[in-house]
């Protein structure tokens, strides 16, 4: 039984996010959501939350409703040894990712050997970003179709409370 895992902040989960699990899933026998810490990125969720969303969008869809997902505190390659994942899955938006993401899988590779799978992002979600999501809902724009339901409403609870 092969395991990969599908790594992220999930500051919130996307539609983007969600259609690269929903592949990875074609792919592995089994898959893990892991919402990690970035220390590079100040969070907007907290971790329960990030975990409890991703939980809801995955159980909504049959094709994903077997996926668990676990909260990382510490370094992935550790996680991804506990579990047996062979693999760590991540999307590819274009350049951007291209830069931030190579160093990450040779390092987990340094670390542990762990290999990563890049999946060329969906051009329907290539656009989303966590970062934008919670921009254009800061300016009480629209975020609605870009993440699954329940979560736009979570993002205005979570600012909300912020701006208190
Ligand atoms: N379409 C396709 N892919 C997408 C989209 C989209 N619209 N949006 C995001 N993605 C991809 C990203 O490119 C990325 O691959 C993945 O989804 C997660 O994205 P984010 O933004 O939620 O998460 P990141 O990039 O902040 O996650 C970084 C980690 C938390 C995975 C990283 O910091 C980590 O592994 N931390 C744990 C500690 C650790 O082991 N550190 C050492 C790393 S070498």
């Amino acid at each position: 039984m092969t395991i990969a895992v599908c790594p992220g902040s999930y500051d919130p989960i996307t539609l983007g996010h969600l259609d690269i699990v929903r592949r990875a899933r074609t792919l592995f026998d089994g898959v893990v959501v892991a919402v990690a810490k970035n220390p590079g990125k100040s969070g907007l969720l907290s971790p329960e939350v990030r975990v409890d969303l991703a939980r809801a969008a995955l159980a909504a869809d049959p094709a994903t409703a077997d996926i668990g997902v676990a909260l990382v505190p510490g370094l992935l390659v550790d996680f991804c040894r506990e579990i047996g994942a062979v693999a760590v899955v991540k999307g590819l938006r274009g350049g951007a990712d291209v830069d931030a993401e190579t160093p990450m899988a040779l390092m987990n590779r340094h670390l542990s050997g762990l290999e990563t799978v890049f999946v060329p992002a969906d051009p329907t979600y290539a656009h989303i970003a966590s970062s934008l999501v919670k921009d254009i809902a800061r300016y009480g724009g629209p975020i609605d179709d870009l993440v699954p339901v329940g979560v736009a409403e979570a993002v205005r609870t979570a600012l909300a409370a912020q701006a208190r």
